[in-house]
């Protein structure tokens, strides 16, 4: 099942609404963040990541984007605190990013992209039974989300970046254990928050955003690393690069940006 669709000319995001109507609906994601529009809420506590015995088990390219995968059959690895009720489990994160010199972030502060985005896709497993259950329930999904700005070498980036020649085609998978994304953290938690959507098809709107505004520095080689993966499958002839694999800003609709400080 599901439909054919991707980061091209005919496959690309102005052409997702065809398969996928919400994409034009109320709470659809990336958006663009206004900082000054941002009110801040002294509601809002700290957002806090419990990945200390985080259970990283592989990483494998699903032909849209490189994704590490997480035990998350109980909650070893959480996020909590911030805009939600009760603790989401990690399920999964993975990146978007750009061509060479071009940006590649979903979310935009002020008009400005960043090179990419890092998304820590997390679940409600107090509301709901399974993953899939909560992806399609309006408070299902919490994704964390880090930008990813060009500088000095990341430290730990390249943990990721040296097994990537293993997932370079569409449907390959590797092991990845003991993986903590604790390291791919910036130093401040504060944060934008608001309700969205999944930003990939089929695009529910399940998601509650929490955008880190404080970027991780990545170098360009590290992030040349990501583009030498394939959107195409190993025996497929023509071979598509995976780069500009991010959906652009989507319209706001009255929707509120709240802000953690
Ligand atoms: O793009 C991802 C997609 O690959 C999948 O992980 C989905 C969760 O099932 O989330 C979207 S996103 O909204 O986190 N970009
Ligand atoms: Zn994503």
């Amino acid at each position: 099942t599901g439909h054919h669709w991707g980061y091209g000319k005919e496959d690309g995001p102005s052409s997702w609404y065809k398969n996928y109507p919400v994409a034009e609906g109320n709470r659809q994601s990336p958006i663009d963040i206004v900082p000054n529009e941002a009110s801040h809420d002294r509601d809002l506590g700290p957002i806090m990541t419990n990945y200390d015995h985080c259970t990283s088990i592989n990483i494998s390219n699903n032909g849209h984007s490189v994704v590490v995968e997480f035990n998350d059959s109980d909650d070893r690895s959480v996020i909590k605190g911030g805009p939600l009720d009760n603790p989401y489990r990690l399920k999964q994160f993975h990146f978007h990013w750009g061509g060479k010199g071009h940006g590649g972030s979903e979310h935009t502060v002020s008009g400005e992209g960043f090179a990419s985005e890092l998304h820590l896709v997390h679940w409600n497993a107090v509301k709901y039974k399974t993953y899939g259950e909560a992806s399609t329930a309006p408070d299902g999904l919490a994704v964390l989300g880090i930008f990813l700005e060009t500088g000095d070498d990341h430290r730990w980036l390249h943990m990721i970046t040296d097994v990537l020649y293993m997932v370079k085609y569409k449907g390959s998978i590797t092991d990845f254990k003991g993986f903590n994304p604790n390291c791919l953290l910036p130093s401040s938690l504060h944060y934008w928050t608001y309700l969205g959507s999944l930003t990939t098809p089929p695009l529910h709107e399940s998601v509650i955003w929490i955008i880190l505004k404080e970027p991780i520095e990545v170098s360009e080689k590290q992030l040349g690393m990501f583009r030498m993966l394939l959107f195409t499958e190993e025996d497929d002839d023509q071979k598509m690069r995976m780069e500009n694999n991010f959906r652009p800003p989507q319209p706001i609709k009255g929707r509120r940006v709240r802000s953690s400080n």
